[in-house]
């Protein structure tokens, strides 16, 4: 069995976090890294999916719960409008291979995508 992902240790509250949304199959908690007023995480309680082409393939319905959730997070938490940024790959700064959305809200960080 591979090692649980960060992401799973938050769902099973082994690590705290700030959450701000949770669905049977959805998870949301504020980023430890803040790259903007509103930057929030929404992940998939399963680990099924490493990144979002993954997802997008095996579960387009669990995408779409994802970017409502997200939309939800906005509006209660924000002005309403936001940015969804998917890390996929390592070159493009995923660090932690369990699908996620990164929420943006407010004004960003110059030069940061998340
Ligand atoms: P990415 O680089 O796209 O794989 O994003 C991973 C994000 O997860 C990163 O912005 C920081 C966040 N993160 C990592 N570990 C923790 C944690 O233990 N708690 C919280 N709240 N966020 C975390």
């Amino acid at each position: 069995m591979a090692e649980p992902t960060v992401f799973e240790r938050i769902v099973a509250r082994e690590i705290p976090a700030e959450i701000v949304l949770e669905t049977d199959r959805i998870i949301a908690f504020t980023d430890i890294a803040p790259q903007a007023p509103m930057h929030v995480v929404v992940v998939p309680k399963s680990p099924q999916y490493r990144d979002v082409v993954e997802l997008a393939a095996g579960d387009p319905h669990l995408m779409a719960e994802m970017v409502q959730a997200a939309q939800a997070i906005a509006r209660e938490r924000a002005e309403g409008d936001f940015r969804l940024v998917f890390n996929t790959g390592e070159l493009a700064g995923q660090t932690v291979f369990h699908v996620h959305a990164h929420v943006l809200a407010g004004a960003l960080r110059e030069g940061s995508l998340a």
